[in-house]
């Protein structure tokens, strides 16, 4: 079965002025189905045809270069729209809460962390908050690694990732990444977040 492009769940132009409306259109419209079109071609007509993206995802490291790359990116991307919302960011609250304060000492330090995270990946990739051994910590990916990845540094269950190559905020940022990973607070969705946690 091949996989397909989902829908924003907002429209394109809902998270100005942090992330402008070319950017999303180009990012979900172009990058992402790029992404899908691309993994569709690499499982055609091959066994991997049947398998699901996480199981896919999962075994990255004995598929194609191609599976990985373009699994990656269509599995990154999907998981990046639904932590991302207007009208969001804050704090986030309960158990999760609880968990980043105990891993980082409280929330500011977590999200200095966070973005020193993202700034520190070299080229393109991605930042994220995980749940390991029950614990939160930040890991960082390049190209489009997670996680998931039986071929990642890192190993966890992904609950906020931000992706940190310059088609995420070139035209507003250019190379002020920094910048962009501070506006990216105005954004995350931490009852999403929250229930990647609780699963
Ligand atoms: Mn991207």
């Amino acid at each position: 079965m091949a996989f397909t492009l989902p829908a924003l769940p907002y429209a394109y132009e809902a998270l100005e002025p942090h992330i402008d409306t070319l950017t999303m259109q180009i990012h979900h419209g172009k990058h992402h189905q790029a992404y899908v079109t691309n993994l569709n071609n690499a499982i055609a007509g091959t066994p991997n045809e049947n398998k699901s993206l996480e199981e896919l995802v999962k075994n990255a490291g004995s598929l194609s270069p191609a599976i990985r790359n373009n699994g990656g990116g269509h599995w990154n991307h999907s998981f990046f729209w639904e932590i991302l919302a207007p009208n969001a960011g804050g704090a986030p609250t309960g158990e999760l809460a609880d968990a980043i304060n105990a891993a980082f000492g409280s929330f500011d330090e977590f999200k200095t962390k966070f973005a020193a995270g993202g700034v520190g990946r070299f080229g393109s990739g991605w930042v994220w908050l995980i749940k390991k051994d029950g614990k939160v910590e930040i890991s960082s990916t390049p190209n489009q690694d997670n996680p998931l990845m039986d071929v990642a540094e890192v190993k966890g269950t992904p609950l906020l990732g931000v992706d940190v190559w310059e088609h995420a905020y070139y035209l507003k940022y250019q190379n002020k990444r920094p910048d962009y990973l501070a506006a990216i607070w105005n954004l995350v969705n931490w009852a999403k977040v929250a229930e990647h946690y609780s699963k």
